[in-house]
């Protein structure tokens, strides 16, 4: 079937992909008794593995593949991919594969799985939201080709776990070239790389996402002459890190979702509640805006418990006199917010944490002014703790006979995170792009220093032990400068006790 795949496909794409179409359909109908016809839209209508115009026009726009995300935008992203592999080599008459797994499903227990989340490298490019498929991009000098492998109809399957979208209906939803089913993956994959030994397969080895495929393609790598896989992901995520029109609206109202949904959680706490209840509001608030869930498990801190920066146990009751550090941010169609805003419980701040809140609040303000300077995100950081450092000398947390060096490293003891990440479809998005590189108009970046004061903090006066303060706005780079995407969630010091009252 696959002997001469590479002739095939170069020279008569059409005629091998139709046949495989028919050989495969005519193969998956003896295993199940669904026929193509049911799978055609709009005789059948959820006979799809994910949501389309047809089943569920108030998530997809006729046209669209993911929600806010047409056909046309999925090929200019794969057009990207394929300039972005044939130019970065040297040697262009070389065939180039280039292998990206979906997630596979991952069970908690026995046939109890958890929340899917599709691989962001394969959705970005495929828009497909089904398990252990595969995406399998073909260049050698001629026209490329993306063959997408999913797995086949199987109607006991799907009697337990709803429909897929199956080798009959991926063409159309995907616009690959070619559909095959998963089963044929090895066979294809050796024809090809026998035809050509040369061959450049770019495959992550390191960040293993499916592990039988992972064993299969590091057999099939030794029929190589160079026995190496190329790292595609840098490629990726170069792609990804300038986001187009479209991924700009999805990251607004991802941010304007969560913004809201700390307001709520801001006007609905109180002293005597646990961190818990906060958690759960700003999830169902998330939830009801449509976001399809939290992005990442949210920091709930009260009390000193926000010197803890991973925090998520959040199982504490906030007392009366104390701050909530809350950072929390949703998914919505695949874009994440990340938002973090503090604010005293009982609606009024202390005389500590005011003054400490208006300096964190002034160096963030700070900060996001100077990004009309493209500076680097490393830049932001040490502009932050020189910032961060002279501010908490003006109110006398840091003495002020210290020289330039000694005040960076106390700032750093007050502040030990990194102030900026990118953002996108993930929360720590892109993150083979250095941080070091100037940013550019359609990144969309955080802002979000902090102040964490314990007794072992160097000089800082016991009346500040415990007191934890961040503040994190989401940043879209334009050529006239940053906007900041989560403005609906207030931060000056007045609207949030205004709101905590
Ligand atoms: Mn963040």
């Amino acid at each position: 079937m696959f002997g001469n795949a590479k002739q095939l496909l170069r020279r008569t794409p059409n005629k091998f992909g139709s046949q495989l179409l028919a050989y495969f359909s005519a193969e998956t109908s003896l295993k199940s008794n669904l026929t193509q016809r049911e799978c055609v839209r709009g005789s059948y209508l959820p006979a799809c593995g994910q949501p389309t115009s047809t089943s569920h026009p108030h998530l997809v726009k006729f046209g669209d593949v993911l929600p806010g995300i047409s056909l046309e935008e999925f090929k200019r992203r794969r057009s990207k991919l394929v300039e972005s592999i044939t130019t970065n080599l040297k040697n262009v008459l070389k065939q180039q594969i280039v292998v990206i797994p979906a997630s596979p499903k991952i069970y908690m227990s026995d046939k109890i799985p958890y929340v899917f989340r599709q691989n962001t490298d394969f959705l970005y490019f495929s828009g497909c939201q089904e398990p252990d498929s595969i995406l399998v991009l073909t260049c050698n000098g001629d026209k490329p080709l993306y063959t997408l492998f999913v797995r086949a109809r199987d109607e006991h399957s799907e009697l337990w776990d709803g429909p897929r979208t199956g080798v009959e209906m991926a063409t159309e939803i995907f616009g690959t070239d070619h559909a095959l089913p998963i089963t044929e993956f090895e066979r294809f994959l050796t024809s090809l790389i026998q035809e050509d030994k040369s061959s450049i397969v770019w495959y992550d080895h390191a960040d293993v996402i499916q592990p039988i495929l992972h064993k299969k393609m590091c057999q099939l790598i030794k029929l190589t002459d160079s026995q190496i896989f190329a790292s595609p992901k840098i490629l990726f995520h170069q792609i990804r890190l300038i986001k187009s029109a479209c991924e700009i609206d999805l990251m607004r109202e991802s941010c304007k979702i969560a913004s809201d949904a700390i307001v709520k959680t801001i006007q609905f706490s109180k002293p005597g509640m646990s961190e818990h209840q906060l958690f759960a509001t700003v999830d169902y608030e998330c939830r009801m805006r449509g976001a399809e869930y939290l992005a990442y498990p949210p920091v709930v801190a009260g009390g000193r418990n926000a010197n803890v920066i991973h925090y998520i146990s959040n199982n504490q009751i906030i007392q009366s006199g104390d701050m909530v550090l809350m950072d929390a941010g949703c998914e919505y169609h695949g874009y994440s917010s990340d938002i973090t805003r503090t604010w005293p419980i009982a609606g009024k701040f202390t005389p500590e944490q005011k003054v400490l809140y208006e300096v964190v609040l002034d160096v963030q303000k700070n900060l996001i002014k100077s990004l009309k300077e493209m500076p680097s995100l490393d830049n932001a950081f040490r502009h932050m703790c020189l910032l961060l450092g002279e501010r908490l000398q003006e109110i006398g947390v840091i003495p002020k006979n210290i020289d330039k060096n000694e005040l960076l490293t106390a700032a750093y003891a007050y502040c030990p995170h990194h102030v900026s990440h990118y953002l996108g479809m993930d929360v720590h998005d892109t993150g083979k792009i250095s941080r070091s590189i100037r940013i550019q108009p359609g990144m969309i970046i955080t802002i979000e220093p902090g102040v964490y004061i314990t007794s072992k903090t160097p000089y800082a006066p016991p009346n500040f032990h415990g007191l934890g303060i961040r503040i994190e706005d989401d940043v879209l780079i334009t050529e006239n400068g940053p906007e900041v995407l989560t403005k609906n969630c207030p931060k000056e010091l007045a609207e949030i006790e205004t709101l905590a009252s």
